[in-house]
């Protein structure tokens, strides 16, 4: 298939998620094998969850941190710092990730919607810390400043997704909207193309399968992030 071209007057939003980080190693959520496999959501990613068990919860996102130290950016994330390095500006790259490998490879201009595994924050005085700077030998790591229960800093479902603000602001002025390595399941990030498409941009997929929202997707290129996204940045900007 053709790739469109784009060019300095477009507005490029790009979204993400966890397949353009499975070329690093890290799980994704739906596939076989994938995390929600081994777990149920309800138990390790609801606050309900969180309150009901603390400590599982504490144990599934201290093993993501400790294998997102462990792995690598790959050709995907490089690939969108050289689209980020084109466009500056005229450039938003909104991620459901929360394995922080974006901004390992230098990308700048990026929004973690979903939350980061990098930090947490106080149950009760909302202190927020680097996970290296907290005891992750309890079981439920204390507050530095209060001693209550610190909490991943990550958005839950049920819990409103970080800068949403911001991201409505960039999909008004978005020209080229482009979701890679997400299976369109989860909202509001899998309605972003929809509304972008419907302000008249054009929309681009890149992903292993064809996702939930692929009817809005204009130009869809079926394979891994890795392999697609290197040719494709090269081919697109006029
Ligand atoms: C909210 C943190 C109120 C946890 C996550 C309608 C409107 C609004 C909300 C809802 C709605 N309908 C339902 C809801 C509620 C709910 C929801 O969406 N439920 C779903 C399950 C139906 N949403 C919420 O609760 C959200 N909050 O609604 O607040 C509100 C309302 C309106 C407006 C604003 C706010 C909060 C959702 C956030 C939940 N937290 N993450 C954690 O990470 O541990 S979601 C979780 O799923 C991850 O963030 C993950 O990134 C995200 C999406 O999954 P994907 O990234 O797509 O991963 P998946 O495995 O599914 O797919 C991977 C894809 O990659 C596959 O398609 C595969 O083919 C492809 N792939 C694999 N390898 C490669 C590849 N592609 C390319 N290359 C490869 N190599």
């Amino acid at each position: 298939m053709k790739i469109p071209k784009i060019n300095q007057r477009d507005f490029l939003m790009i979204l993400t998620g966890a397949g353009i980080s499975a070329e690093s190693g890290i799980k994704t959520f739906r596939d076989s094998d994938g995390l929600w496999e081994n777990h149920r959501v309800e138990d390790v990613a609801t606050p309900e969850g969180f309150k009901q068990n603390p400590k599982l919860v504490w144990k599934f996102y201290k093993e993501r941190y400790f294998q997102s130290l462990e792995v690598n950016p790959n050709l995907g994330h490089e690939a969108l710092v050289e689209l980020e390095n084109r466009f500056k500006d005229n450039f938003l790259l909104v991620t459901q990730n929360v394995d922080g490998l974006h901004t390992r490879a230098g990308s700048k201009r990026v929004i973690e919607m979903h939350g980061t595994l990098n930090t947490c924050f106080c149950t009760k005085c909302k202190k927020k810390y680097t996970m290296s700077e907290v005891d992750l030998e309890q079981e439920i790591p204390p507050c530095l400043a209060c001693e209550k229960p610190l909490r991943p800093d990550i958005v839950w479902f049920g819990e409103m997704p970080y800068q949403m603000d911001e991201i409505y602001a960039a999909l008004d002025k978005t020209t080229v909207f482009m979701t890679i390595g997400t299976s369109g399941n989860v909202y509001p990030a899998a309605y972003f193309i929809a509304q972008a498409r419907q302000r008249g941009a054009r929309t681009i997929g890149v992903n292993l399968a064809e996702p939930e929202n692929s009817s809005y997707i204009d130009f869809f290129f079926q394979g891994k992030a890795g392999d697609i996204l290197p040719k494709m940045v090269e081919e697109m900007i006029e």
